[in-house]
């Protein structure tokens, strides 16, 4: 397999930055010493709270390795952020005996069933929405039971503060979208034909045609239902990202 030269920076902190410049690794080198893709970086004599914080400070990196015996600490990437391509199997845990550390969900993000997610502060459209997720490793949300739905509604949406008209205040972006095939309602980053749906009780707009062809980005309104409005429309982002291999 032929795998394009891929370069993976690390933003670290200043602190670190400090100590370890800008670490520009390559990601063929990576691939042929841990037999992964996902591999973030792999560094010798580090500690492990320097492993783990490394892992910490970076939204892509998602779990870490770490070998007290040669003090050896690999970063593993999330797989969302590369779901066009064929995920690895991965076998970490045995990985030259290496143990297997699962970070967690990073501050401003809030864990629910195994996977992180986060509501920014501002709004913007749905094409920048997606862009600002995947540049924190994530993805547009996407919705696929009643109980995440619900969960997303209370954490995210729903409070004291939001105005009267539901479909103008307290909404925000999900990654579902008809943008391919009029009518055909697909998740974003899955690529994937939703199967549970949520929509309000006059949505979909396909009643209307007209209207319809122009709203092709789906929204999640205060009380977890969804509705399709044209993608140009300014609202909140909630990204996600999963721990599990899906
Ligand atoms: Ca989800
Ligand atoms: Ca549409």
């Amino acid at each position: 397999m032929i795998i394009a030269m891929v370069y993976v920076l690390l933003e670290l902190t200043a602190h670190t930055r400090a100590q370890y410049k800008d670490i520009v690794y390559l990601q063929n080198n990576i691939v042929e010493s841990t037999n992964s893709s996902l591999s973030m970086f792999d560094l010798q004599e580090v500690s492990l709270v320097k492993c783990g914080s490394l892992c910490l400070l970076n939204q892509c990196c998602k779990e870490f390795l770490y070998s007290r015996h040669n003090q050896r600490c690999i970063g593993v990437h999330f797989a969302d952020f590369q779901s066009t391509s064929p995920i690895i199997s991965l076998a970490f845990s045995s990985f030259e005996g290496m143990l297997a550390y699962q970070k967690g969900c990073e501050n401003g993000w809030l864990k629910f069933n195994g996977h992180c997610y986060r509501k920014s502060s501002s709004k913007t459209t749905w094409a920048n929405a997606k862009l600002e997720c995947q540049k924190m490793c994530s993805y547009l949300v996407e919705i696929e039971s009643k109980e995440e739905s619900g969960w997303l509604a209370t954490t995210f949406l729903d409070n004291a503060n939001c105005r009267s008209d539901p479909f103008f205040d307290c909404t925000a972006w999900t990654g579902g979208n008809d943008l391919d095939t009029e009518g055909q309602y697909k998740w974003d980053h899955s690529n994937t034909l939703m199967s549970f749906t949520n929509w309000h009780y006059h949505e979909p707009s396909l009643g209307n045609p007209n209207q319809a062809l122009n709203k092709d980005c789906i929204d999640m309104l205060r009380d977890g239902v969804w509705n399709d409005r044209p993608c140009s429309y300014s609202n909140s982002v909630i990204c996600e990202k999963s721990f599990n291999k899906e």
